[in-house]
């Protein structure tokens, strides 16, 4: 199994986030793909890569051409309006009853319009770094394209909260959607998106809500209790062509791998229903017992057990990592999840 990665993507270095109202310390940091980036090349499951470049067009086929525009021209418009803080929040929002189809031309109008949090921070060079995150996800999907039965794409920034034209959750470009939509592109006929991040993938639901050939399945605290708190509640099921394809798995905090597996085992049933040609995992590490942001308790062996059940559906895969910010042990958590495939599947390598 290949894995894609470029050190742009260290180039997004928030030093400090604000959650749950205070101004913390960031968790999603360089240092979280550097760590599994080691750990990889350890475990020696196939080449290291640098992504291909790609033109924007297979990031503008998911995201709003108005949106990528404000990502991309982002620290410009700062710096033009004489601000000089390094990392930078949105603090007000078009929520309920407030205009929405007005874009504000002062930049904290716009830093609201385009984002759902005060948690995400940005900086000089977070479009660098989230294109190229894209890009390592794109370069996994050619991957298979090529004939590769799977791929690691280490992708950070992560990617599953966000939504066509919105960022948050440490989210900007949604790497698994614009993977998933650049197969479709290239003729795949059917694609799951299987999340086992912690936190609900609302903007990978969103993105896919209303549609039959991307199926979108996700195991996630429940969003009544955890962030994105406003979307992943079990009874989303989908929209028009897309009704019946949206699954959601939202479980209590205190969650350990029997109710986890017990979720994964169902979500794995309506996949062998749906049968699709190309699977792609968002992976997130934070499920783990020692996830700081967290509060699951899957521990590092149950991560191999997630890995063996996905290879056990024996589809082409593509593997995108989200969140994780136990950054010890990240290295070792990811490696096993991966491990746990590539020791299970039988097809291919
Ligand atoms: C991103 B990914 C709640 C703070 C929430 C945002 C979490 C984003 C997670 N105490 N902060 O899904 O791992
Ligand atoms: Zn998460």
């Amino acid at each position: 199994m290949k894995t894609i990665f470029s050190p742009d993507q260290l180039l997004h270095a928030p030093t400090k986030e604000i959650s749950d109202g205070k101004l913390v310390p960031a968790n999603e940091i360089p240092s979280r793909a550097e760590i599994v980036l080691e750990h990889i090349k350890k475990a020696q499951f196939g080449e290291v890569l640098a992504p291909n470049d790609f033109s924007l067009d297979p990031i503008l086929k998911v995201h709003d051409a108005d949106y990528v525009t404000f990502l991309l021209d982002f620290w410009q418009l700062w710096l033009a309006e004489g601000r000089t803080e390094e990392e930078v929040f949105p603090f007000v929002w078009p929520v309920h009853g407030l205009r929405h189809d007005i874009v504000p031309d002062q930049i904290d109008g716009k830093l609201g319009f385009y984002s759902f949090d005060a948690g995400t921070p940005m900086g000089a060079h977070t479009w660098t770094a989230a294109r190229k995150s894209a890009e390592t996800a794109l370069t996994g999907a050619d991957l298979l394209l090529s004939g590769d039965n799977s791929a690691f794409a280490l992708c950070r920034p992560p990617g599953h909260h966000a939504h066509r034209r919105l960022y948050g959750g440490y989210c900007f470009l949604n790497n698994a959607a614009i993977a998933a939509q650049h197969l479709r592109d290239q003729g795949v006929g059917k694609v799951t998106i299987f999340d086992v991040d912690y936190h609900h993938g609302n903007g990978t639901q969103a993105i896919f809500y209303d549609r039959a050939d991307v199926q979108f399945l996700s195991i996630h605290a429940d969003p009544k209790v955890e962030f994105p708190y406003y979307l992943g509640h079990a009874n989303e099921r989908g929209l028009k062509e897309g009704a019946g394809y949206n699954h959601n798995y939202p479980l209590p905090h205190g969650t350990s791998w029997v109710e986890w597996a017990e979720a994964m085992e169902d979500a794995c049933r309506s996949i062998e229903k749906f049968a699709p040609d190309v699977i792609i995992v968002s992976l997130g590490m934070d499920p783990y017992e020692k996830d700081p942001i967290s509060k699951f308790k899957l521990k590092t062996d149950d991560f191999s057990r997630i890995g063996a059940r996905i290879a056990r559906l024996s589809k082409p895969t593509l593997f995108v990592m989200e969140g994780g910010y136990a950054v010890g042990d990240l290295g070792i958590n990811c490696t096993k999840a991966l491990s746990g495939y590539l020791d299970t599947v039988t097809i291919g390598s």
